[in-house]
């Protein structure tokens, strides 16, 4: 992994394309750039060259675009060349293989990132941000991810520190000095100082529960008695025509997915097949998989026809019925309602809608997405979710900050109160990349792409 060796890796993914780029990046590249394109100088610095590269037998293998960017100013901080070429695997492969057989080695999966970061370019947080913009699947993980690589953790992993070592250089001093006259500091001060940090870790923390729902998006689950509009209700949201949808109640008989259109996290509608008592042997196998859908999703939309009584629902799905994850939808408002729905379920919100065309589908996707964000099952556009690695961290710096409050009660152990927040500061250090442990950073760069 030392940086004096010149990596190479194609930097867009296999298949034809208009273009492709080719990255490389160390000490060779200047003179890769010199020889392949024929030169008696490497191109200039920061400047898009036009030429014609070949290979070390003089063949001809493409005109490319290359930018030698010189160090330190590059991403990486060493020599980099990035070239485009035409977008045809066969031409990215001669490339590379000539930068091989030039002296360069292939790059593994993150290396370049990994180079910034140990240049300093990047801090850790932000390294993983790359890997998070590239994956990101909907709007609000692009925005998350925006945010950590303009580094918003690390700044405010920079803040809890410096709070955290005012705090430190206070109890430092009652260590050194214990008989002198300190200034009549207020001895709640950092007391109440730590409690506030340890607050804040874990509220950061918290949000970590939302990683997985940036990064796979969540999953809704449409369920209810047969013929009470849950294919309709999918249609809507997802805006499409991708179920059947017939007067016959059982029409829906395995269950299917759809994204949801419009909202601003991937959200995919799960269809079910109808619940209810009684039924032939295949309808309890297509209710078994409504179940499963069901339990495994994180919200569920349960679909009522509210112009005839309330559903009979069997006791495996009501008991999957909690407030804060099921939204009834009262369906077919456009007919008289019936009266017993009133004093149905109360707990439950209830959104009535006409499902016969697309006229409230519009609006129905927009509350459910205000909803999922009010309900926590998926982030707000203020949240920043931290990953799981980070939440760990704090969850341990704010484990440590609770051990050194209790250590300042009287009879205050001060010096062991300081020895746990320095421990809490080196989990901190951890989020922003002060570590020094290669096994964590190859696992960590290594779920990123080659190329990256
Ligand atoms: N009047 C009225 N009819 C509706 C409304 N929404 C759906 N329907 C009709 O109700 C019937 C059943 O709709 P589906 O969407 O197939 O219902 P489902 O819940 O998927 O039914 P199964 O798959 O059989 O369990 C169809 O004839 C729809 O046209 C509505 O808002 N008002
Ligand atoms: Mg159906």
């Amino acid at each position: 992994m030392s940086t004096s060796e010149t990596i190479v890796a194609a930097a867009t993914p296999t298949g034809r394309s208009a273009l492709a780029v080719i990255r490389i990046d160390g000490p060779l590249a200047a003179t890769i750039a010199r020889e392949a394109f024929g030169r008696s100088t490497p191109p200039a610095a920061r400047r898009a060259t036009t030429a014609v590269w070949r290979d070390r037998a003089g063949v001809a293998i493409d005109q490319v675009v290359a930018v030698l960017a010189v160090a330190p100013h590059s991403f990486t901080g060493g020599d980099s060349l990035e070239v485009t070429c035409h977008g045809n695997p066969l031409l990215v492969r001669r490339l590379v293989e000539d930068c091989l057989a030039r002296g360069c080695r292939s790059a593994e999966p993150g290396e370049f990132t990994r180079r910034a970061f140990l240049a300093g370019k990047l801090d850790l947080t932000q390294a993983e941000a790359i890997a998070d913009l590239i994956h990101a699947s909907s709007e609000r993980a692009l925005a998350s991810a925006r945010r950590q690589l303009a580094g918003e953790l690390g700044r405010q992993v920079a803040a809890w520190s410096d709070r955290l070592l005012a705090a430190l250089a206070t109890l430092e001093a009652h260590i050194d000095f214990p008989e002198e006259d300190l200034p009549a500091e207020d001895p709640t001060g950092p007391l109440q100082t730590l409690a506030k940090i340890e607050s804040e870790l874990s509220g950061y923390a918290r949000t970590a529960r939302h990683d997985a729902a940036l990064r796979d998006g969540l999953r809704v689950a449409v369920v209810g008695a047969p013929n009470a509009g849950k294919s309709s209700l999918l249609n809507a949201l997802s805006g499409s025509a991708r179920a059947l949808v017939s007067a016959e109640p059982g029409t829906t008989r395995d269950f299917l997915e759809a994204p949801i259109a419009g909202l601003p996290l991937a959200v995919t509608a799960v269809d079910t097949a109808g619940l209810r008592a009684g039924g032939s042997a295949l309808e309890h196998a297509g209710m078994e998989r409504s179940l499963e859908q069901a339990r495994a999703a994180h919200f569920l939309l349960l679909v009522v026809d509210r112009s005839a009584p309330p559903p009979t629902l069997p006791p495996a799905l009501a008991e999957l019925l909690d407030a804060t994850r099921t939204l009834v939808i009262a369906n077919k408002a456009d007919l008289p309602a019936d009266p017993a729905h009133a004093g149905w379920r109360p707990e439950l919100t209830k959104i009535p809608t006409c499902l016969l065309d697309g006229r409230d589908a519009e609006a129905l996707r927009d509350q459910l997405g205000q909803i999922l964000v009010a309900r926590e099952v998926a982030p707000g556009a203020e949240d920043l979710v931290v990953g799981v690695r980070h939440a760990d961290a704090l969850l341990r710096a704010a484990a440590a900050l609770k051990v050194a409050r209790e250590h300042l009660a009287p009879p205050a152990q001060t010096e062991l109160a300081a020895a746990r927040c320095r421990e809490a500061l080196d989990a901190l250090g951890e989020i922003v990349g002060r570590i020094d442990n290669e096994r964590m950073l190859d696992k960590l760069f290594a779920s990123f792409c080659i190329g990256k």
